[in-house]
């Protein structure tokens, strides 16, 4: 896979590695740009995380600066999988930076999804 991110040097992530099914996961939705899958600690009935394929960017704030639309379509993405595995109700999370618990540096949503999540709301 061509790396192409400014810190090309560093590791690649955990999601990169996903993305060139050299570890496994349960993916649940696929195309050119996106890829999403079971999140490994479900903190709701439904948690996908909603990932892009290029490492080019940390985060949604880097994110939304350089491609908006790649933004807009991961929205698109947990619509569908809510739609498609719950009431199409969901919560979409963003952690962005470590002190917001953020672990990978490598944009990804968090899709919660399923009754449980009424009981809890920020
Ligand atoms: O979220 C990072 C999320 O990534 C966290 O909820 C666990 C999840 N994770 C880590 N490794 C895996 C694998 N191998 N499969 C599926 N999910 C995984 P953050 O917002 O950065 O804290």
């Amino acid at each position: 896979m061509t790396r192409e991110y400014a810190g090309a040097m560093a590791e690649p992530t955990i999601f990169e590695r996903i993305v060139a099914r050299e570890i496994p996961a349960e993916i649940v939705l696929e195309d050119d740009e996106i890829i999403a899958f079971a999140d490994i600690a479900p903190k709701a009935e439904l948690h996908v995380l909603v990932v892009p394929k290029t490492a080019r960017y940390r985060d949604v704030v880097e994110l939304a600066a350089g491609d908006p639309d790649l933004l807009a379509a991961m929205v698109r993405a947990a619509k569908a999988i809510a739609l498609e595995r719950a009431d199409g109700d969901f919560r979409l999370v963003f952690n962005t930076g470590e002190l917001a618990g953020q672990t990978v540096f490598h944009v990804h949503a968090h899709v919660l999804a399923g009754a449980d999540l009424t009981e809890e709301s920020l």
